[in-house]
């Protein structure tokens, strides 16, 4: 425990440092100002945004891909209110991010300050836990507390906010020490229980999860795979979980996998609409999670161990019993992949004009290297980005999960870019999607923060206007400008970007956009018509 003095800014500062946390995404307000004049004076990076959602969308893609908290600084009232999708998107995606908020003053509570609100009530229910800290000297240990909770599995996003006098008042406190988080030990017989099942069935699958990459249990789940022969297939963060040349990495042969399964064991993933609410027929569902809180209440898995993933996935691995053999399951599986692949391989060549979604990514997977960050912002775009991009790494995929919430694109690409200096950063947009968060090009431009911007212009809310049509014969409040030159904004903005119409435009211009160096944004005019083909087209 150490002794420290200055106002309510340097006590946070101080505690937030001392837990790793590395920079503050922000938009201004005097509430917070003491938090800027720590950060000022003490070296301690700030980014800036022009629009509170994409501070916690930074500080949630900092968290995401640094598996370390991230920061969102927000002042009081609209400031915190307009971070609200943000933190509930980390919430939904368990992601440790810390907001601190502004507030108006205690001591003349009641009598209509500016911005005097509440925010615990909004905020609680989408954080692990939101408190107000009244007094100065009791910032570290919020702080650290605040922390600690989000870091616990199964993480999640945590609010604290300061009364004016809290933060602007000088005091001495305690700076305590980060507790460590001890990993939770499983229960050896719900473990033991879900092995016989994987062992001991005929065709299992393995679906992996954000957990896996969250819970750094990458190489155990590959340990897992490798020691039983399971197939893996994987969403959100646990994809790159496996190379895709990894024997056991498969993507395409999900339909037949899950059709044909006797035991699917989803890892470090909830069993909702994704993943068909739990229900693979006859397949028995192994659930793995990193807390019991996380355990289906709308399903009754044959197993479901829940603790720490590592510890999980290694006993999985060292099954001492007899196991069945998968070569068979296996084989079929990969043909059902190989020949999905060359389908899509097709597509991805196409050298149809107008431009169809699956050309753009054949030739983005030309320049793309292995380490490079794909964000997805949008809907049938996106869904194809999905489909067609196959993340070679772990931690080098970010899209919206769960929440599904639209706009996270210059938020999650500035904390990519800051998290990964030296990597390629490439955000995939709807042009609807582009609405949200363009604007923050400027903050990128501003800040020399550049990234490639490729945005599906296909003039339409294309994956709401498809499935009206589909409903109800005509759609409304489904249509945008076509054609509109979104190059223009972000140029206007003072970065780059050019329109391409023509499939063999693309190449080249993708190329330009990764050497510019400043924000970049390649407008692909693609085809209206060309809707992402999903069972339930409902999102
Ligand atoms: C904040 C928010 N508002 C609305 C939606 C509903 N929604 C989901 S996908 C979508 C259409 C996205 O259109 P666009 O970004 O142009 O991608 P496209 O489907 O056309 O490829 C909408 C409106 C949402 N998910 N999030
Ligand atoms: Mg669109």
């Amino acid at each position: 425990m150490q002794r420290i003095e200055g106002h309510g800014g340097e006590l946070a500062l101080a505690a937030l440092r001392a837990y790793g946390v590395r920079e503050m995404f922000t938009l201004s307000g005097g509430h917070v100002f003491p938090l800027y004049d720590a950060a000022h004076r003490n070296d301690f990076p700030i980014y800036d945004v022009r629009h509170e959602q994409s501070a916690v969308f930074a500080a949630e893609a900092v968290a995401k891909l640094q598996r370390r908290p991230g920061l969102a600084v927000l002042t009081a009232g609209p400031g915190v209110t307009n971070g609200i999708s943000g933190l509930t998107s980390a919430y939904f995606n368990a992601s440790p991010v810390l907001v601190l908020g502004g507030r108006a003053p205690a001591f003349r509570w009641g009598s209509g300050s500016l911005q005097e609100m509440d925010h615990l009530p909004l905020v609680a229910p989408v954080t692990k836990h939101a408190e107000t800290v009244f007094s100065t000297d009791d910032i570290p240990r919020a702080v650290n507390a605040a922390l600690t909770t989000a870091l616990t599995p199964h993480r999640g996003p945590v609010f604290l906010d300061f009364p004016l006098e809290t933060v602007f008042s000088v005091t001495d406190a305690d700076l305590p020490a980060p507790p460590g988080i001890a990993p939770v030990e499983p229960d050896p017989d719900e473990v033991a229980r879900a092995a016989r099942l994987v062992a001991a069935a005929e065709r299992p699958v393995i679906i992996a999860g954000s957990d896996v990459y969250a819970g750094d249990a990458t190489a155990a789940l590959r340990e897992a795979a490798e020691a039983l022969q399971v197939p893996v297939f994987t969403n959100g963060m646990g994809r790159g979980s496996l190379p895709p040349e990894h024997p056991l990495a498969f993507a395409k042969a999900r339909r037949a996998a899950l059709s044909g399964a006797d035991v699917v064991v989803v890892v470090g993933t909830p069993l909702d609409f994704r993943l068909n609410f739990g229900d693979f027929g006859d397949a028995k569902v192994v659930h793995v999670v990193d807390a019991p809180s996380q355990r289906a209440g709308h399903v009754q898995p044959a197993a479901a161990p829940a603790g720490d993933l590592r510890l999980i996935l290694s006993a999985l691995a060292d099954h001492p019993g007899d196991r069945v053999d998968h070569a068979g399951w296996i084989a079929d599986l990969r043909a059902a992949e190989d020949a999905a692949k060359a389908r899509d391989a097709e597509e991805m060549a196409a050298e149809t004009d107008p431009i169809r979604p699956a050309r753009v990514y054949g030739e983005l997977r030309k320049v793309l290297a292995r380490d490079a960050i794909t964000i997805g912002d949008g809907g049938d775009f996106v869904s194809y980005a999905g489909r067609y991009l196959e993340p070679a790494q772990p931690g080098t995929w970010l899209d919206p999960g769960p929440y599904g919430c639209l706009g996270t694109g210059m938020g999650y690409a500035m904390g990519a870019r800051v998290s990964h200096p030296d990597r390629q950063i490439c955000v995939l947009m709807g042009d609807g999607a582009a609405g949200f968060s363009l604007m923050d090009v400027e903050s990128l431009v501003r800040q020399k923060l550049p990234v490639v911007i490729v945005v599906g212009n296909n003039g339409i809310w294309g994956l709401e206007k498809h499935p009206m049509r589909a409903m109800y014969g005509y759609d409304v409040a489904a249509d945008l400008q076509p054609e509109l030159r979104y190059d223009q904004v972000v140029t206007a903005l003072g970065g780059a970007g050019e329109t391409v119409a023509k499939s063999a435009d693309l190449g080249p211009a993708l190329q330009r956009a990764f050497d510019a160096g400043v924000p970049y944004l390649v407008n692909v005019i693609t085809d209206p018509a060309d809707a992402y083909p999903r069972s339930s087209n409902l999102a």
